[in-house]
């Protein structure tokens, strides 16, 4: 049995569990980091040196990095997977390029709009941090926005892939930190409507963030 390792409020476990269900495979889900310990148990540390969350095993295959295993899933999904990280080179490349700017570039530029105030006292926050982390994930949104200017429905055109999944998953906390100093995404709002409408979208990423 396949199983996913990491808290259910991880914005990189809930990626995975979105998928899982849109793909229909069957998966154990087992709670670690923050709170939960786990991560630094010898145990898990031999699955996953870093400490940190997500880890996959599926028999004696273990694998981390949240974008690397949505690659796994897929792949190894066959049939079912192919749509959401299609065969062809150029619109296999042209995935994988979002979900290495949703690593390299879109999460540090957001990370201090989300643990700044949802993983911070009133009393502690530095706003003057948040507000920065505000403009430079806006700036980073708009680049979306573009790309859906021309009405597409999804980031590769009109079906869903990896890459709305890697990138609607940090959405929901744009959309969901209640913060102020957000410019206005028109195209990326009417994306984010859409895919937050599908069952597995609400079921993993559709409560408050904690
Ligand atoms: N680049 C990694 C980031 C992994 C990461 O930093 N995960 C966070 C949760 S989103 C974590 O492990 N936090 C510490 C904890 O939960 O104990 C990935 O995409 O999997």
């Amino acid at each position: 049995m396949l199983t996913v390792h990491g808290r259910t409020n991880s914005v990189n476990v809930r990626k995975l569990l979105w998928l899982l269900d849109e793909l229909g495979t069957p998966y154990d889900q087992r709670d670690a980091g923050m709170e939960h310990g786990v991560v630094n148990t010898p145990a898990y540390r031999a699955m996953n040196p870093n400490g940190r969350i997500p880890t996959i095993s599926d028999g004696d295959m273990v694998l981390w990095e949240s974008n690397s295993c949505l690659r796994y899933l897929v792949m190894k999904a066959g049939e079912r997977g192919t749509a959401l990280y299609p065969a062809d080179p150029a619109a296999r490349a042209s995935v994988d390029r979002w979900l290495d700017w949703q690593l390299s570039t879109l999460g540090p530029a957001e990370k201090m709009m989300f643990w700044g105030v949802i993983r911070t006292p009133p009393d502690q926050r530095d706003m003057a941090a948040v507000a920065k982390s505000v403009t430079e994930s806006g700036a980073c949104w708009s680049i979306i926005d573009d790309r859906l200017s021309d009405g597409r429905t999804h980031i590769e055109g009109e079906a869903l892939t990896l890459a709305d999944i890697a990138l609607g998953a940090y959405a929901s906390r744009w959309f969901g930190v209640p913060v102020g100093g957000k410019i206005a995404l028109p195209h990326f709002e009417r994306w984010f409507h859409t895919i937050s409408a599908r069952p597995a979208y609400a079921r993993w990423l559709g409560g408050i963030l904690t």
